[in-house]
């Protein structure tokens, strides 16, 4: 799986969509969500680990240097959950729910784990990565940590009387969460998954197109209490 042509093209393969992803990241969510609408796709792999993301080809397509990417045709979106959305609105399916009141709920679910569940694991990597001063950083990693539990104690109170974000529907939003849990394994502090939590997790990975897309990606899901 090649990211782009060594000229730093974008590949422009008609009929179907182009997910730029890095292995175990928020793309994981699209990639899941591509093979759960069954739609023909392709997948072009930048690392971040290997830090592809800041080579100069990847960076004429994002500026930003960020995953996912989603090439569809002429059209090329960043930022997750409004793939997500794209998605979900030219393939309609339950994982966005068509009636209002339940699709603002899976809205309002998607926009927390995409901004504010993402973004306390986002400033943890950020502090842990690159502060140097032992003392800084602990103190800034323990706060980061702290920031991402109290989230997670938000979520299991949430789903002590229902199986998913939204009740009894598994929608996008659950996708999200999903990938994001397996981030913990990640954070050199406690943080602490709820039992809730953990059996939503274990519920999504058993889907047939969530648990293709963690083999394809070659990613190791573990969660632990
Ligand atoms: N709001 C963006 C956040 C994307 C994001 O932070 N992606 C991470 C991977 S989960 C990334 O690309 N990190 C590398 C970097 O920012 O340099 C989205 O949802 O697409």
């Amino acid at each position: 799986m090649e990211a782009l042509d060594s000229s730093g093209d974008m590949p422009r393969l008609s009929g179907m969509y182009i997910l730029y992803y890095s292995p175990g990241a928020c793309s994981l969510a699209i990639h899941a969500l591509l093979n759960e609408l069954n739609v023909p796709f392709e997948l072009a792999c930048v690392d971040i680990h290997k830090t592809d993301n800041r080579k100069a080809d990847y960076l004429k397509l994002n500026s930003r240097g960020q995953i996912p990417v989603l090439i569809d045709g002429e059209l090329l979106l960043r930022e997750s959950a409004a793939i997500a959305i794209h998605l979900l609105t030219k393939h309609p399916h339950p994982l966005l729910p068509a009636e209002e009141m339940r699709r603002a709920k899976a809205l309002e679910w998607l926009a927390f784990c995409n901004s504010s569940l993402h973004q306390a694991y986002g400033s943890y990597f950020l502090l842990s990565k690159n502060l140097k001063d032992p003392a800084a950083r602990q103190a800034a990693c323990e706060l980061a940590a702290k920031r991402i539990g109290f989230f997670w104690r938000d979520v299991e109170a949430h789903l002590q009387t229902q199986p998913y974000l939204c009740v009894d529907e598994v929608t996008i939003a659950d996708f999200f969460l999903t990938v994001i849990a397996n981030w913990t394994r990640l954070v050199e502090y406690k943080v602490t998954l709820g039992t809730h939590i953990i059996q939503l997790c274990n519920k999504v990975i058993e889907r047939p197109s969530f648990a293709k897309a963690l083999q394809t990606e070659e990613i190791r899901y573990t969660l632990q209490q």
